[in-house]
């Protein structure tokens, strides 16, 4: 929906504004790795003159759009935007540059952005050629926004999130819940957001078929799948090329010729050990910014990876969708496994909501 003329706000509502760009800014999300999603509103006289957010790596930033947009209105207007503006010539030269030549008066900033070559220059720029600048409203929301790519910028290693569903009796069950198949159903949006997805391996068989995201003109993940040679022969039928395309299989020793012919077409990894540092290393050397550790049930590798990524503090975030169904149990429950590592860890900002007729509980390691 155009917010142009027609929606007002309070002249110094800058929470509405930035709750806009953050808006805006989603629109491009799972399409902007490595880069942050950003968005952009400009304002005069109390209304919205100009609109943009940052669709894709290697195109103009939200500012520049933002900024096209209002055209001349931009004179003396704010410019609100959820991330600081850079002030180095990327793929793409510098918004303060943009936002100086239209003249704009004031500049509202999200949060700083922790790429080091932008880290406040961006704002020292903008004040040093006489724009009021202003940092931190709704910096939370903003933050939230680029949890991955922020993660990304400050440690270098890909964000990783454990998911699992569970039954109200708390098993870890290998199904998805409602909502799998239908744009804005929550695991649909969990693929469209992140680069990679982490798979074990004993799913594939000839009912195996990768999920997809469901939003429109979603950005599909890499599927990531572990197969030691030691277990069953894996089996994966009629895939499309479109499908292997988006497909990887880390293996632990050579696959045997049966195997390399059913997987053909799909590439090949082959380890000493599978391990979950070396799948994100793997991830790191992509450029990825996001990395799903999806877990459905007791299977394959999954119980030592995740062991390792709790060990080892892989892990930066946990999101649990809990499933309306009693479900007895399997025998072989994963949580017993993940009851059996010796590790206490504080969660934070634990949070809980509904998804179709799912709670999905969120948090942060
Ligand atoms: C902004 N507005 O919309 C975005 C910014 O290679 P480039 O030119 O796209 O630069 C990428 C870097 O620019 C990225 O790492 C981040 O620091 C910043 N992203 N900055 O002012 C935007 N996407
Ligand atoms: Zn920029």
């Amino acid at each position: 929906i155009r917010v142009r003329c027609g929606r007002m706000a309070q002249d110094n509502d800058d929470g509405f504004y930035m709750r806009r760009c953050v808006e805006l800014a989603r629109k491009a999300i799972g399409c902007t790795s490595p880069n942050p999603m950003v968005g952009c509103v400009i304002v005069k006289d109390g209304k919205i003159v100009g609109e943009g957010f940052h669709p894709k790596a290697g195109q103009p930033h939200a500012e520049v759009f933002a900024l096209r947009d209002a055209g001349d209105l931009a004179e003396n207007a704010t410019a609100y935007v959820s991330l600081e503006p850079c002030n180095h010539y990327g793929r793409t030269p510098p918004c303060t540059e943009a936002l100086i030549k239209a003249k704009v008066i004031k500049v509202v900033v999200g949060m700083v952005d922790p790429n080091p070559i932008v880290a406040l220059k961006g704002v020292d720029k903008l004040r040093d050629a006489g724009i009021d600048v202003s940092v931190g409203v709704e910096e939370e929301l903003c933050k939230r926004l680029n949890e991955a790519y922020i993660h990304q910028m400050l440690t270098g290693n890909p964000f990783l999130t454990l998911r699992y569903s569970l039954s109200v009796n708390g098993n870890v069950l290998d199904q998805l819940g409602k909502g799998v198949k239908e744009p804005g159903g929550y695991y649909s949006q969990l693929l469209q957001e992140y680069d990679a997805v982490i798979l074990s391996p004993t799913l594939l068989d000839d009912k195996f078929s990768i999920p997809a995201s469901q939003e429109p003109g979603a950005k599909q993940p890499l599927w990531i799948l572990t197969a030691r040679t030691s277990h069953p022969p894996i089996k994966i039928p009629g895939l499309s090329t479109e499908e292997t395309a988006k497909m990887i299989i880390f293996t632990d020793k050579k696959m045997d010729v049966q195997q390399e012919t059913v997987l053909q077409g799909i590439e090949t990894v082959v380890m000493d050990q599978i391990n979950l540092k070396a799948i994100l290393e793997y991830c790191k050397r992509q450029g990825f910014c996001s990395v799903l550790l999806d877990v459905r049930g007791n299977f394959g590798d999954i119980e030592e990876l995740l062991k390792e990524g709790i060990e080892q503090n892989l892990l930066q975030k946990i999101v649990v969708e809990v499933l309306p169904i009693w479900h007895g149990s399997n025998g072989e429950s994963l949580l017993v496994a993940i009851n059996s590592i010796d590790k206490r860890l504080k969660v934070k900002k634990l949070q809980s909501r509904t998804s179709n007729e799912n709670v999905v509980l969120e948090a942060y390691l």
